[in-house]
């Protein structure tokens, strides 16, 4: 039965409705690329609307992707079972006993958990990780990090094939590498990054816990171009943890993604607002 309930506003409601439906055309058969991170998914209630969001976005013919984190589960993991655990600019040292711990964090727990969640918002969704048809092929990033990954062979036909189907792909970072038998970890945001180039993505939305890129003087900059970008790297504006996102930025829109946004997963229906209105967030690097 339909509420009555008049303190609120339908009929705002209802307007901000018809409002998206240009937004709804400029993104229909369109590839968005959603890399969720470890810290962004906390509480219940955060995970429910998240998938909320990736559902709806389904509903109205985008093709979603998400691409999910973990650090701090893996970190819970690791404290449990007593290994010690580093990073290095950004990577955590994998030796074997902890890519064993990583691959059942995030293949186990994390990535069924996101699959769960989206189907109890009553969509689709199959999770996979890079090792699933050979998806993402790695080898290893620098020979200090252990099997850290970096991808150099990507074969995203299976998750057209579940486009095609009408199911949401859930990919853990997770790779496999060139030898038999071996397993590596993967940065979240690089493995993001390395699907939404194979797939030459309209959209990568880089969820983070900051609201974006800042400038010199501390405010959220909406817009850059790749070239404004790296200079704000250059230039020591852009430091810490936004090197690797905006690297990462760089880089998919170097391999064809058409722009990327990096912007605040904790805002309430963070992905609706920078797709679905006028508005936006975060911040926004297109050529
Ligand atoms: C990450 C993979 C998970 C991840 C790790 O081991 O923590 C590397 O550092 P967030 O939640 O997105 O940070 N891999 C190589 O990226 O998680």
């Amino acid at each position: 039965m339909k509420s009555r309930d008049m303190n609120h506003d339908w009929i705002a409601t209802a307007r901000t409705l018809s409002e998206a439906l240009p937004f709804m055309q400029r993104y229909a058969g369109a590839v968005v690329v959603v890399k969720f991170g470890g810290n962004a998914m906390g509480d219940e209630d955060a995970m429910a609307e998240f998938a909320r969001d990736i559902v709806l976005m389904r509903q109205v013919g985008i093709n979603p992707v998400v691409v999910h984190g973990g650090g701090p589960m893996i970190n819970d993991m690791l404290t449990k079972l007593g290994i010690k655990s580093e990073f290095v600019r950004g990577k955590r040292v994998t030796d074997k006993a902890t890519v064993e711990v990583v691959e059942m964090v995030l293949t186990g727990l994390v990535n069924k958990r996101i699959v769960q969640a989206i189907m109890d918002e009553g969509g689709r969704a199959v999770g996979l990780s890079g090792k699933d048809d050979d998806l993402m092929v790695c080898e290893a990033d620098d020979p200090e990090l252990g099997f850290v990954g970096r991808p150099v062979e990507m074969n995203p036909q299976v998750l057209r094939d579940l486009f095609k189907a009408g199911i949401i792909p859930v990919v853990a970072p997770v790779a496999t590498g060139m030898q038999p038998n071996e397993t590596f970890n993967v940065n979240g945001d690089t493995a993001a990054g390395a699907i939404a180039g194979a797939l030459q993505a309209d959209r990568l939305l880089l969820l983070t816990d900051v609201s974006g890129v800042k400038d010199a003087s501390g405010n959220v900059m909406t817009a850059m171009t790749p070239e404004e970008v790296s200079a704000m790297i250059e230039d020591g504006t852009i430091a810490g943890g936004m090197i690797p996102k905006t690297e990462t930025a760089l880089k998919a829109i170097e391999e064809g993604v058409r722009a990327v946004v990096i912007l605040d997963g904790r805002v309430p229906n963070a992905c609706l607002l920078e797709l679905f209105t006028e508005h936006g967030a975060g911040s926004l690097i297109r050529p």
